[in-house]
């Protein structure tokens, strides 16, 4: 142990600690801009630096590591009056239009620039890097960018996509992606990560708000809304409610509010997305089809693995995601048993994630040249909605889906966490191979956060070989050994963002990053608390499933199933 003393106070750490944590450990509280632990630690904004005792300079907390005997000063004048002008400095190269911007209130500059009493900017303002890309979904704003490079880290060394690079041009030094073509044209898979990392408004996701608002004041169409497994746990902290609280009942009342026609939910398609890829996964299996399978649901992790796994293109389930199996049965089942017409149908989805965007435009998701959903928005974009229409969403009494397509499982809703569309698949697979109502229906070794799990099952005499990963990165580790021959596996479940859906690229942005993984423990906690109340927990038990197959689709894997539910993809 060294033992040191920071504002007078007597810590004791580990060697090899930094002052930056050692004063956490001891909630001293030392600013950071640049720094996010684990992701991107370069030293370089110089936001967190601190005095120490004899020594010459100031030090990066972050990265300055402890030694024994030292005196460290983290809020003496030097230090405020240097924090202040380095943040005078970065405001004034900064697109200060705060008041229009996505992130007011959210933006970590904003928040510093406030701490430390940066009333006014006396630096004169360099022609802005404006520059704006917005053809795919994800809009960068550079002139609004201060270059601390998180986007760069979380993209090429948590995902490893490579989408965007820092180009080092002196004064014109920027991020940018390689050939500096537009983003959506290159291998960025749309994961909406480097926005959620980003401490300013210099990214977002492209606001489809507007088209679902003019849908909803069109007297000709009939609108109807899904709701993605993940939202109900993450929506209340954009109202200031506790991170991963259900609200469940009150986002169907919100929704019902702003006019929807229908509100339904994705977690019933994720059951039927469970009837048909258990019974690939079996087909495939039993009759020697090509394995592993690997879901096809988390569209960035399909972009990535076109782009880098081409090898595996035919290993991807033919199921279309949930959302948008959604989408092909409202515009479909749904009309016919309502007695609508499925041209006046239009479909919103509200995810927690910038790629289903990207995955309700792909010509892949089409029947009969029509796309199953017509608007994606995310959780932050419902909030903004909300907000926008003035319903205090906090006092809002809870109310239940619409049926036909609002009735899900513990199953379904599981599919928010990594994890969760395996042991969905597997409850519903050990109950097929079985031909009982088996009671042991957690599947442990699939949950939680570590990068990659693996799972080996026997069931009735049939052993399935199943791993589990999140991120990209993650994914391409995982199959580079399946191509060296070293792992080996039946079923394979990838989701791209790490800790899945629920810490996806729309989901709320928080202030401190330091909470991340604790936020995505509670969130993850909030749907597993959803699963063990759920009245059904496997999805074959689903009623409305049942119902659906037996009034239209007739049996997993039918010719009908095929046409509206399954797709394919080529390099
Ligand atoms: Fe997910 Fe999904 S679980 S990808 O993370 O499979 O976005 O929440 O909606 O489609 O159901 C996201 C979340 C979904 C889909 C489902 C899957
Ligand atoms: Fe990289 Fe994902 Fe951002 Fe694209 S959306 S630039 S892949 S982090």
């Amino acid at each position: 142990k060294i033992n040191l003393k920071i504002d007078g106070i007597q810590v004791s750490v580990p060697k090899g600690t930094t002052i930056l944590q050692a004063a956490k450990e001891y909630k001293v509280n030392i600013p950071t801009l640049c720094f996010m632990q684990g992701v991107h630690e370069p030293g370089s904004c110089r936001i967190c630096v601190v005095e120490v005792e004899g020594w010459r300079g100031l030090q990066p907390a972050c990265v300055t590591k402890v030694e024994e005997g030292i005196v460290v000063k983290t809020a003496g004048k030097l230090v405020r009056e240097t924090r202040k002008e380095l943040l005078e400095l970065i405001l004034a190269n900064h697109n200060r239009e705060c008041l229009s911007c996505a992130r007011n209130q959210k933006c970590e500059l904003q928040k510093l620039a406030e701490d430390f009493g940066v009333s006014s900017v006396s630096y004169e303002k360099k022609a802005a890097r404006a520059e704006m890309d917005e053809w795919g979904p994800i809009v960068r704003d550079s002139s609004k960018c201060i270059l601390c490079g998180r986007c760069v880290s979380i993209c090429s060394n948590t995902q490893k996509v490579n989408a965007i690079e820092i180009a080092q041009r002196g004064a014109h030094t920027t991020v940018t992606t390689p050939y500096e073509e537009a983003l959506s044209g290159r291998s960025c898979i749309n994961c909406g990560q480097c926005i959620k990392i980003c401490p300013v408004g210099a990214l977002q996701e492209r606001d489809d708000s507007d088209k679902v608002w003019s849908a909803l004041e069109d007297p000709e169409l009939h609108v109807v809304v899904q709701t993605a497994p993940a939202v109900r746990v993450a929506l209340g902290e954009e109202f200031g409610l506790p991170v991963g609280i259900n609200v469940r009942g009150k986002m169907v009342t919100a929704l019902r509010r702003l006019g929807f026609d229908k509100v339904f939910d994705t977690t019933f398609s994720a059951d039927l997305t469970i009837m048909e890829e258990g019974t690939e996964l079996l087909q495939r299996i039993q009759q020697g089809g090509k394995l592993p399978l690997i879901t096809s649901c988390s569209p960035g992790w399909v972009k990535f693995c076109e782009h880098n796994f081409t090898d595996f293109l035919d290993n991807l389930s033919s199921c279309k995601s949930p959302q948008q199996m959604f989408g092909a049965v409202a515009k479909s089942y749904y009309p016919q048993k309502a007695g609508l017409d499925p041209k006046k149908i239009f479909v919103v989805s509200v995810m927690p994630c910038t790629a289903k965007k990207y995955e309700a435009d792909r010509e892949e998701m089409m029947v009969q040249g029509r796309k199953d959903v017509d608007a994606v928005i995310t959780t932050r974009e419902l909030a903004k909605m909300i907000k926008q229409a003035g319903i205090n969403f906090n006092d809002l009494e809870d109310s239940e889906y619409d049926e036909l397509l609002g009735t899900s499982t513990g199953a379904g809703v599981i599919f928010a966490n990594t994890g969760g569309v395996m042991e969905a698949a597997l409850r519903t697979v050990a109950d097929i191979l079985t031909g009982q109502d088996l009671e042991a229906i957690e599947y442990s070794a699939v949950r939680g956060f570590e990068g990659i799990k693996e799972a080996t099952v026997h069931i009735d005499g049939l052993e399935i070989k199943a791993a589990v990963v999140h991120g990209t990165g993650n994914a391409a580790q995982l199959l580079d050994r399946i191509r060296e021959g070293t792992a080996n596996y039946h079923f394979i479940e990838v989701m791209g963002c790490p800790g899945g859906c629920i810490n996806g690229g729309g989901q709320p942005i928080l202030m401190d990053k330091s909470r991340t993984q604790e936020v995505n423990r509670l969130r993850a906690a909030g749907i597993y608390a959803l699963d063990r109340q759920a009245v059904k927990r496997k999805s074959h038990e689903n009623p409305e499933i049942k119902k659906i197959y037996e009034e239209y689709l007739e049996k997993p894997g039918s010719h009908r199933s095929h046409e509206l539910l399954h797709t394919h993809y080529v390099a």
